[in-house]
C-alpha cells in the first residue's frame, strides 16, 4: 500500500500546442469541433498560465500538422511511478502522437511500450490514491486493460475497472480524483454501483454539469473546473476546495477536458 504517496505532488507537466489543424479534430459528444484555431490557442495558452500559476514548471511540445487531436497529450502515455506506458492510441487517426511524447519523457521516465493488440488511451485510466482507475471504451479494449493493470500491479498499485458508457468517450472525461480520498464524477453514465468496493467520497456532478466531472486538484487545495458550471463549482466549494473556473468552450468542442491537455510527470 502506498498509503503516504500524494498524486497531487507534482512540479513538471507535458503539454503540446494546438494543432494548425485542430479544425479537424474528432467531436462527438460536446460538440461538432472546433472552428477558430486563434481562439483555441488562446484558451489553451490560458490554461498553461493556470498550470504555471499553481507552481509547475511546463514543458511545451511543438503542434503536429498530421494530427489534429495532439494537443490532447493525456491520451498519448500513462504514467506509473517514475514509468511512462507509451500508449496505442484507439482512434487511427491519432496513431503517431505517441512517438514525441515517448522521446520528451523518455529524458525524464523509464519507458515501456505497449503490444501491439493492445489498445489504450491515457484518458481512460485516472489515478486515485493507490488504485489506478480504468475505463474498458471504444478506444480501450481489454488486451489495453489487462496491460496496463499488470504493469501497475508490478508496481505495488490496485487497479478498477470501469465499462465505459456509449454516452462519453473517456473514464476522464466523467470522473476525476481532485484530491486523496475524493472522486467526482457525472451523474447518469457511471452508476453508483459500478463504484462498490471502492473506498471513495464520490462527488456526483449533475448531468447538464457533466462536462465538469473532469478536474484538476493541487496540493495547496486549488482545484480548477471548467467556467460555466456553476452548480459543479458550488459543490466544490461546500467540500473545501478552493475553485478557480477556467474557459474551456474551445476545446470541449473538440471532447477535450482539463486533464486531456496535460501529462503531469514529475
Ligand atoms: C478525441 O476524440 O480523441 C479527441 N477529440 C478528444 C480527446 C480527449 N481526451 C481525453 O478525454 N483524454
Amino acid at each position: 500500500m502506498m498509503t503516504d504517496w500524494d498524486r497531487r505532488k507534482r512540479s513538471a507537466v507535458l503539454v503540446r500546442e494546438i494543432s494548425p489543424n485542430f479544425t479537424k479534430a474528432l467531436a462527438k459528444f460536446f460538440g461538432s469541433g472546433p472552428t477558430d484555431i486563434e481562439a483555441s490557442i488562446k484558451t489553451h495558452d490560458n490554461y498553461i498560465g493556470v498550470l504555471e500559476e499553481n507552481g509547475l514548471e511546463v514543458i511545451i511540445l511543438p503542434g503536429l500538422e498530421n494530427h489534429p487531436d495532439c494537443c490532447f497529450v493525456e491520451d498519448a502515455a500513462v504514467i506509473i511511478d517514475g514509468a511512462a506506458v507509451i500508449c496505442n492510441l484507439g482512434h487511427p487517426s491519432r496513431r503517431g502522437e505517441a512517438v514525441s511524447v515517448a522521446e520528451s519523457l523518455s529524458q525524464h521516465l523509464e519507458i515501456i511500450f505497449m503490444p501491439e493488440n493492445a489498445n489504450l488511451d491515457g484518458g481512460d485510466v485516472v489515478f486515485y490514491d493507490d488504485y489506478f482507475l480504468i475505463g474498458r471504451s471504444t478506444r480501450t479494449n481489454e488486451d489495453g486493460v489487462k496491460f496496463i493493470e499488470n504493469v501497475c500491479h508490478d508496481r505495488g498499485f490496485k487497479t478498477f475497472v470501469f465499462d465505459i458508457p456509449e454516452t462519453t468517450l473517456h473514464l476522464s472525461t466523467i470522473c476525476s480524483s481532485p484530491a486523496p480520498g475524493i472522486l467526482v464524477t457525472a451523474e447518469g453514465h457511471l452508476q453508483p454501483e459500478q463504484f462498490d468496493g471502492l473506498d471513495a467520497e464520490i462527488i456526483w456532478v449533475p448531468n447538464d454539469e457533466s462536462y465538469a466531472a473532469n478536474t484538476i486538484g493541487f496540493e495547496n487545495g486549488c482545484v480548477i473546473i471548467s467556467d460555466s458550471y456553476p452548480k459543479t463549482a458550488e459543490l466544490m466549494s461546500q467540500h473545501g476546495f478552493n475553485v478557480t473556473c477556467v474557459n474551456m468552450e474551445h476545446i470541449r468542442c473538440a471532447d477535450g477536458s482539463l486533464t486531456c491537455l496535460r501529462l503531469f510527470f514529475k
